[in-house]
């Protein structure tokens, strides 16, 4: 080998191979976790205060969020549950919660969209229920599960979700994949006045925001937002893409994404195997960009819904 390449060149391929990409993950590592955020000291004006009007007035006095926002506790990933706990909290009624000392100033419906992840399930419910309950909100869990063999479609079970949030009154929607677990109990789980991208912060991707426009995860965004811009795409079969689509209906709508600062916005997500890849999104985001055709929630077509309160969650079951 030649004495004019370095020392530290003069090695085999695959040693030289190793030592470029672990420069590669270190400058990764380092790389700014730079996303636009709301800064901590203007959240609690950006919040949508709204509540379930079905909910009792009843005479306690309000529940505060400044104490929520700003606290530091943080969970570990390593620390996560593995399996489902014995946990069988008091005080849920069919997935719903109530804060039992103060009345509180935000009521959320949480969507989770699922078909065959019970491990995941039976991780994530009580995990949330417990995250859930120390924030003064009043929330409801609604597992959408998709009962057949047809292709996931997450775009019309969210829909599906989502009429039956709305119908039962609830203001704020939030998105949620079933395989993340928020680490931050500073992450207030509450609307802004804007949709808000919550999962910008996950260990997968190394808590780096993949790009500016993802609002795949967890998502919140008002009811009247979700019925401005008519959901989700019903097109979209298999993995992808129909996160990219809401937000391109949320910027067309002229709305904004929002996030929080990275230290509230950490999750944790549950490993899982690849679900089968759609070869067709980004064919079939082009035609929605061009089209004008209606599609979304108010055209949402399926065979059944079935509907069952169980205690930990209520339990949509949809057959496409
Ligand atoms: C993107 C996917 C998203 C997914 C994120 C994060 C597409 C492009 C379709 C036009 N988008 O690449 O759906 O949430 O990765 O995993 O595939």
């Amino acid at each position: 080998m030649s004495k004019w390449i370095p020392k530290v060149l003069r090695r085999r391929p695959t040693t030289v191979g190793c030592v470029v990409l672990g420069l590669i993950a270190l400058v990764q590592l380092f790389a700014a976790h730079g996303y636009n955020y709301i800064p901590l000291e203007d959240v609690e004006r950006a919040l949508l205060f709204a509540v379930n009007p079905k909910i009792g007035k009843e005479n306690k006095p309000p529940c505060v969020y400044g104490s929520v926002i700003n606290k530091t506790k943080t969970v570990d990933s390593t620390d996560l549950p593995k399996k489902f706990n014995e946990f069988m909290p008091n005080g849920i009624v069919s997935g719903s919660y109530m804060p039992e000392n103060c009345r509180p100033l935000i009521s959320v419906a949480l969507l989770v969209t699922y078909r065959n992840r019970q491990n995941q399930l039976d991780v994530f419910v009580p995990y949330m229920h417990n995250f859930l309950r120390k924030q003064n909100i009043h929330y409801k869990i609604y597992v959408i599960e998709q009962e057949d063999d047809k292709p996931w479609n997450k775009g019309k079970l969210y829909n599906i979700g989502a009429k039956y949030a709305i119908a039962d009154k609830f203001p704020c929607l939030i998105l949620h994949d079933v395989d993340l677990l928020p680490l931050d109990e500073s992450n207030l789980y509450a609307c802004l006045g804007q949709p808000r991208h919550m999962s910008a912060s996950i260990d997968k991707f190394r808590f780096v925001l993949p790009y500016d426009t993802l609002v795949g995860g967890v998502l919140a965004i008002s009811s009247d937002q979700y019925v401005q811009i008519n959901g989700f795409s019903n097109r979209f079969n298999g993995w992808g893409g129909e996160d990219d689509d809401l937000a391109a209906r949320i910027l067309k709508h002229n709305l904004l994404i929002w996030r929080l600062p990275p230290h509230m916005s950490r999750y944790s997500m549950l490993p899982h195997k690849q679900e089968a890849i759609n070869a067709d999104r980004h064919k079939i985001m082009q035609e929605n960009l061009e089209s004008s055709a209606r599609d979304g929630m108010d055209t949402v077509r399926y065979e059944s819904v079935n509907v069952k309160d169980q205690r930990l969650y209520t339990l949509i079951g949809v057959k496409l």
